[in-house]
């Protein structure tokens, strides 16, 4: 019976080497390992023989199963490959070609430049809070101090959603400090929150203009804020981000929401402050606006502005990182060109 076990492990094996095609491999299969096998029958036959010529015999079928077994799934494996390579190649696919490069997903430097800046307000202690695109009237100008016939609409030049822009109107906002007041009336003081999020402008775009942008606006309210918390807050802030090297520029300006206002700027990254292209010779690039949240906004919020005050601010993400990065041209990031989103 052993003679006979290697005879048929050698017959097995030299069908298996002529073997060319899947479909001849599951008849291999069936007739050297399957139910009716030769080697099934005589695994099956072990129990009636005599118990020494038993243990040879099993052990010598087990073996020789095993190895048709090993034998049969390289086979099946090198006669996938080379079915694959071959229909692939009738195709006219030359497999021998590199493949194409896969391209790794990156964050947008909008996303970078957002994501950095609220870090920093997030270590000094403010909450991030998000609002809704689409705006009412109401919270985007009417309680911020701008009421219809008030000259600062000019400075948001609005995109309408209901036609007639009455009080009870419809817009896209065009800063994000509408979720300011909607924080303000939800939510009594202590409040230090920031606001990140999409505004638009009914603008005609130009390399320092475009119609969808970011914004990072945050708020702090509580008894004894005064301008000087205003200044260190944003101070700190200019310093983490642009190094503390840097100098910075306070000065006064205009915003309907606030009284002071105030512009932030640094010294000039490509000229030191001597003046250059970049600062238009004046040495200086404003980063931010500022200021003393207005009394009447405050009262719009539910804030009883004899007891509470706080400061608020605003910035426009593109642009700093046009700063950061040395870009300059705005369009550039939402063209989607590959070209540039690559280089971050
Ligand atoms: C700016 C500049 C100055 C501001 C004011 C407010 C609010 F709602 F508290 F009154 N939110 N944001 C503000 C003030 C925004 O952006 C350039």
């Amino acid at each position: 019976m052993l003679k006979q076990l290697e005879e048929l492990h050698l017959e097995a094996l030299a069908k298996l080497n002529r073997v060319s095609e899947l479909k001849e491999l599951e008849s291999w299969r069936i007739r050297y390992l399957g139910k009716k096998s030769k080697l099934t029958q005589i695994l099956r036959s072990l129990a009636s023989l005599p118990l020494e010529e038993r243990k040879k015999v099993g052990a010598q079928a087990n073996e020789v199963k095993k190895a048709l077994e090993s034998s049969f799934t390289e086979k099946e494996r090198h006669l996938e490959e080379t079915t694959l390579i071959s229909f692939l190649e009738r195709q006219g696919v030359d497999v021998t070609l590199p493949g194409r490069p896969i391209s790794i997903g990156r964050l947008h430097p909008t996303t970078r430049i957002l994501e950095e800046i609220c870090d920093i307000f997030i270590r000094m202690g403010f909450q991030v809070f998000e609002g809704p695109d689409v705006e009412w009237d109401y919270y985007n100008f009417e309680a911020l101090n701008i009421p219809q016939w008030h000259p600062a609409r000019d400075m948001f030049a609005t995109l309408w959603i209901d036609a007639d822009m009455g009080k009870g109107a419809r817009l896209l906002r065009t800063h994000t400090s509408p979720m300011q007041i909607r924080l303000m009336e939800r939510k009594r003081p202590p409040i230090r929150a920031i606001m990140p999020g999409r505004v638009y402008r009914y603008e005609a775009t130009d390399a320092t203009h475009e119609s969808m942008l970011y914004q990072v606006e945050g708020l702090a309210i509580n008894k004894n804020i005064t301008l000087a918390d205003l200044k260190g807050t944003l101070f700190e802030f200019c310093h983490c981000f642009f190094g503390q090297e840097r100098r910075i520029r306070f000065r006064c300006d205009y915003f309907p929401f606030v009284e002071p206002g105030v512009e932030v700027a640094i010294e000039c990254s490509a000229c030191h402050g001597a003046g250059c292209r970049l600062c238009s010779y004046s040495g200086w690039l404003e980063i931010l606006g500022a200021g003393m949240v207005h009394p009447d906004v405050l009262k719009r919020g539910n804030i009883d502005p004899e007891v509470y005050t706080g400061f608020a601010f605003g910035m426009g993400v593109e642009r700093i990182a046009m700063l950061r990065y040395s870009i300059d041209d705005i369009r550039l990031f939402y063209s989607n060109d590959s070209r540039f989103l690559e280089q971050f």
